[in-house]
């Protein structure tokens, strides 16, 4: 009888756990990191259990339709949005919440006040929902500078001031990748036990990937570099094979294969969107301080992408990122165009 695998698979490493062990490391922690996290897996749980039922339930749909039984109902992300608000608020330790689906940020009423900004994607993907195609949710964590009324100025942070970041899939399986700023770690939901398990642990991005990941549909409004970079990917000039093309359309979807097969996500700026599509606080950051996590590399096109120091809530940026190398070499062309090499 092997004992050691019998021990692996009764050890089991639940995200609370692992977060307490984390905790524990640091002595003067009274555990409100902790307490936050386990209401964004609440959410996380809550969206999944959606997710998987939104045909049955028929959930989805315009929202302000009408189910069988006369009551109005809720478009996914709507709904995914309220179970987020109310369990980050109920949590008793944030402070502001910025929320994709919510044009202004929510300030936590004093009494339920707590440290912890928290900007979030609640169902990121949209495009992808009515197909039952991966989505996802993306949060990022700051703390609230000093002890006083927190304002705006203290969501407009440069993401390299995040103290925690991560995303959930809603895919085949439902998976949790969660970084505390030492190394990125993922979880799958056990739908049998409701716990997520740490099944991806330390994960680190291939040093260079063989798959490029964008919207071809965009290249005729490309600029000069980004237009080169996927030249390069489908004709290279040194020798290699080609790259492959994936694209789901759904960022934490296309993100997450990054992470675990390597290469390269683009969303680049084009004529008709200048500053791409992506939103810096709740995409762009998290994924941005997740991917420099696990090795790998974030670039705006200008700049390291977690540098940017966000002057509006729902500001959007340009975002090149994954596997080091491959950053690399889109920062060269873009350092060529910018005249700097
Ligand atoms: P969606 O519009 O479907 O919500 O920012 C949202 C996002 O999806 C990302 O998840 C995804 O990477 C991107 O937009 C897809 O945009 P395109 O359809 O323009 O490729």
């Amino acid at each position: 009888m092997d004992h050691s695998a019998d021990a692996q698979r009764t050890d089991l490493m639940t995200i609370t756990r692992f977060v307490l062990n984390e905790q524990s490391k640091h002595p003067e922690s009274r555990g409100d990191f902790t307490i936050l996290l386990s209401h964004i897996v609440l959410g996380c749980k809550f969206v999944c259990s959606a997710v998987n039922k939104a045909g049955l339930a028929k959930l989805i749909g315009l929202a302000g339709e009408t189910n069988v039984q006369g009551e109005e109902q809720k478009k996914l992300d709507v709904l995914s949005n309220d179970v987020f608000i109310k369990a980050l608020v109920s949590s008793g330790r944030t402070c502001i919440l910025v929320s994709e689906e919510d044009e202004e940020a929510t300030f936590v009423e004093p009494s339920k006040r707590g440290k912890y900004i928290v900007v979030f994607d609640p169902l990121d993907g949209s495009s992808n929902i009515d197909c039952g195609v991966s989505i996802g949710t993306i949060f990022g964590i700051y703390l609230v500078k000093e002890d006083r009324e927190p304002t705006i100025e203290d969501v407009l942070q440069p993401g390299k001031n995040m103290l925690a970041a991560g995303y959930c899939m809603y895919g085949s399986s439902c998976t949790l990748v969660l970084s505390t700023g030492t190394g990125v770690n993922g979880f799958t939901l056990d739908p049998s036990l409701g716990e997520f398990i740490l099944t991806h642990p330390d994960i680190k991005v291939p040093k260079k990937g063989k798959i490029y990941s964008v919207n071809e549909g965009n290249a005729k409004n490309w600029d000069g570099p980004t237009t080169k970079y996927v030249e390069n990917c489908k004709f290279p000039k040194d020798g290699s094979s080609p790259k492959s093309l994936r694209y789901v359309g759904s960022m934490v979807a296309d993100v997450h294969r990054t992470f675990l097969y390597g290469g390269i996500f683009l969303y680049p700026a084009d004529k008709k969107s200048p500053n791409g599509k992506l939103r810096v606080l709740y995409e762009v950051f998290p994924m941005s301080f997740l991917m420099e996590q696990a090795g790998g590399q974030a670039f705006t096109g200008k700049q390291r992408a977690l540098d940017l120091v966000p002057t509006k809530l729902h500001e959007r940026s340009p975002i090149f990122l994954g596997s080091y190398e491959d950053v690399e070499e889109i920062k060269a062309l873009y350092a060529v165009d910018n005249g700097l090499e």
